[in-house]
């Protein structure tokens, strides 16, 4: 198991070091600024599971920066400010801000090692259920919150295109009443696999419905992603599904679309994947559609 690391944000070299020393006897890696422009620096770049700032720090205040950070809903990382002030006022101040917890100088190793394992229990229960909150639990795949968590950041600020696949399985009710709804649910866990193995890095999938999945390809244009999802379909009528030596054959229909032709939010390119979608079961399954707005619905496959 990997080292639990510490930010350590303390402007006195002294004071610093010795706390380093005592997060060592500790058992725990550390990583050192001392300034806040520092101290994001290396939370921008590294792993770090825990935070110990000082109150006063010569750029701003530990405050800040901690504010700053926890802004994010996703940060999981636990601040603990560390100050020689004493006044309930400012415990309340601090913890007012965002720090999950507040120690007194001169720190004394027993109360740390206490206050940091309670911290990492809860950053650690926390990244747990964003976890589970991401997730779907049959296929492993992102579901509905993450593609709509993802692209409405996509969308505050667009940089490149995105273009987003819907499939939806063909007869899937028929797999169930003819296999049994356990080899159905074994046939969505196969083509989340299927999906998922013909994906680069930054693309992903998500269940959004029952038999239904969105990929969302950020290093792909609309015609790259149409090709991909052709040789996909074509891996998935070549395969047989469910349990091994099983004659089950599954393809599914699928509709394409590019920020470029539904260039708004998610709502509007599931709007439109979803009619091309439409479509392509309308006529025949078994087939990838492109969406293009204004120039009508094209067939691919
Ligand atoms: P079409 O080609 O028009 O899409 O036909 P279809 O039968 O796939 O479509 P329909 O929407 O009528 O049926 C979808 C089926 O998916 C119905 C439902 O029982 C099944 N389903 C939904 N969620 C799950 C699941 O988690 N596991 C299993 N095994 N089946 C599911
Ligand atoms: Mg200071
Ligand atoms: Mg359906
Ligand atoms: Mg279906």
């Amino acid at each position: 198991m990997s080292q639990t690391t510490i930010l350590v944000v303390e402007d006195n070299y002294i004071q610093s070091q010795l706390l380093i020393c005592i997060l060592d006897k500790l058992g725990f890696h550390t990583e050192a600024a001392n300034c806040v422009e520092a101290a994001t620096n290396i939370l921008d770049t590294k792993a770090i599971d825990a935070a110990l700032v000082d109150w006063n720090l010569p750029d701003n205040s530990g405050l800040s920066l901690v504010e700053a950070r926890v802004k994010d809903e996703t940060c999981t990382t636990p601040f603990i400010i560390m100050t020689a002030y004493e006044e309930p006022e400012r415990i309340k101040e601090a913890l007012a801000c965002g720090a999950f917890d507040f120690v007194h100088k001169p720190l004394k190793s027993l109360e740390l090692d206490a206050r940091l394992n309670c911290a990492l229990r809860f950053a650690s229960l926390q990244k747990k259920y964003l976890e589970l909150a991401i997730r779907d639990p049959l296929t492993g795949t992102f579901n509905r919150r993450y593609l709509q968590q993802q692209t409405d950041l996509f969308f505050s600020t667009p940089k490149n295109s995105l273009t987003l696949a819907l499939i939806d399985i063909d007869f899937f009710k028929k797999v169930n009443d003819t296999y049994g709804h356990d080899v159905g649910d074994m046939v969505l866990v196969q083509i989340a696999r299927l999906l998922s193995s013909h994906l680069r890095i930054d693309d992903y999938v998500c269940r959004i419905g029952g038999e239904e999945f969105a990929i969302v390809f950020h290093n792909s244009n609309g015609d790259i992603a149409t090709t991909i999802m052709e040789r996909i379909l074509q891996k998935a009528r070549e395969s047989s599904w469910g349990t091994r030596g099983s004659d089950l054959k599954v393809t599914f229909s699928c509709g394409v679309v590019s920020s470029e032709e539904a260039n708004s939010d998610l709502f509007a390119m599931l709007k439109s994947a979803d009619e091309s979608l439409y479509w392509a079961k309308k006529h025949g399954r078994n087939q990838v559609v492109r969406s293009q707005c204004n120039l009508g619905i094209k067939a691919s496959s």
